[in-house]
């Protein structure tokens, strides 16, 4: 796919317009022909996505299992619907939303993201998705929040890896309010145009691009805004090995394996590594959040 490309400019419009629940009730109807459009994001990167079939079978939930298959195997069985987000702490409108309700008025667009997993793989992602500020901005945020924590759904009886203590349940993620508040975070609700599948975390995920992987939560219920810093699932678990931050950065190995590289999912076994980027290539974007902190220690 060529620069300035997008999937769905490729795609035949009814198709396209035909997406069943990508989103939620009247919703479709405001953002579909906004992308059918093919008003290609400022954010997109200029990279060719992964296949449908690469990002729904190769995922990371542990709440599904520890293997890569797993996920695609034992996720069909969670329940989507109905689903609610529960927003509390340092903010003027604190309630449980319903997703309907987050999706009637969410300015959805599609967004070609580098995803950089810590463990040294990559893909490239068409989401569809809105801006978690968006979120927060209807939620009013107060002024003394400086963090915002996130919280996966905790349902062991259709996640059977919660069944198992493999991770501290529920699956808790954070970031920094002015990364939230970055216009590059989103939450998800879909991919390829198609309503999210469960293995990449239904109905609504985070996606951060410039930070490793596991920093982007899925099936989401829970967010909080904080004075202070939140737990996090694997900083918890192992904080030499999984930063509070962990922002992509080929300077800072994982004590176990260099981060220098990556291995691009689906590129054969004849295809080489690939040079992983400082911010996953968005430095130009994000660098300046960072001004003045030492990254070797704020991983
Ligand atoms: N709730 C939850 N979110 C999660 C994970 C998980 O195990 N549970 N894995 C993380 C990791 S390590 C990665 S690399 C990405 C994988 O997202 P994908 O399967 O959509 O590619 O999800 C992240 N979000
Ligand atoms: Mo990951």
């Amino acid at each position: 796919m060529g620069k300035g490309l997008k999937w769905s400019d490729v795609t035949p419009k009814t198709q396209w317009l035909n997406r069943r629940h990508l989103l939620a009730g009247g919703a479709a109807l405001m953002a579909a022909p906004a992308m059918a459009q093919g008003t290609a994001s400022r954010f997109s990167a200029d990279a060719t996505p992964n296949t449908f079939e690469e990002i729904t079978t190769y995922n990371n939930f542990y709440e599904f299992g520890l293997d890569k298959g797993d996920p695609a195997r034992n996720a069909r069985l969670l329940t989507t619907d109905p689903w609610s987000v529960e927003i509390d702490g340092l903010v003027e409108r604190p309630g449980r939303y319903d997703l309907a309700d987050i999706l009637k008025d969410a300015p959805l667009e599609e967004r070609i993201y580098r995803f950089r997993c810590v463990e040294a793989w990559s893909m490239v992602i068409p989401w569809v998705g809105f801006e978690l500020a968006h979120l927060l901005n209807k939620a009013g945020v107060q002024p003394g929040a400086r963090y915002v924590a996130f919280e996966t759904l905790l349902r062991p009886e259709e996640m059977p890896g919660q069944q198992t203590r493999s991770l501290d349940w529920p699956y808790r993620e954070g970031l920094r309010l002015d990364e939230a508040m970055h216009p590059l975070t989103i939450l998800a609700t879909g991919l390829y145009g198609e309503a999210m599948p469960n293995q990449n975390g239904a109905p609504i995920r985070l996606v951060v691009p410039w930070k490793y992987g596991f920093k982007s939560i899925k099936s989401i219920v829970r967010i909080r805004l904080t004075e202070t810093q939140p737990q996090t699932t694997w900083n918890m678990q192992n904080p030499r090995e999984y930063g509070f931050y962990s922002n992509v950065n080929p300077e800072v190995d994982h004590p176990r394996w260099s981060q220098a590289s990556e291995r691009r999912v689906g590129a054969g076994i004849f295809a080489g590594r690939e040079d992983t980027l400082m911010f996953n290539g968005y430095g130009e974007e994000v660098a300046s959040l960072y001004a003045g902190m030492d990254l070797s220690k704020d991983y």
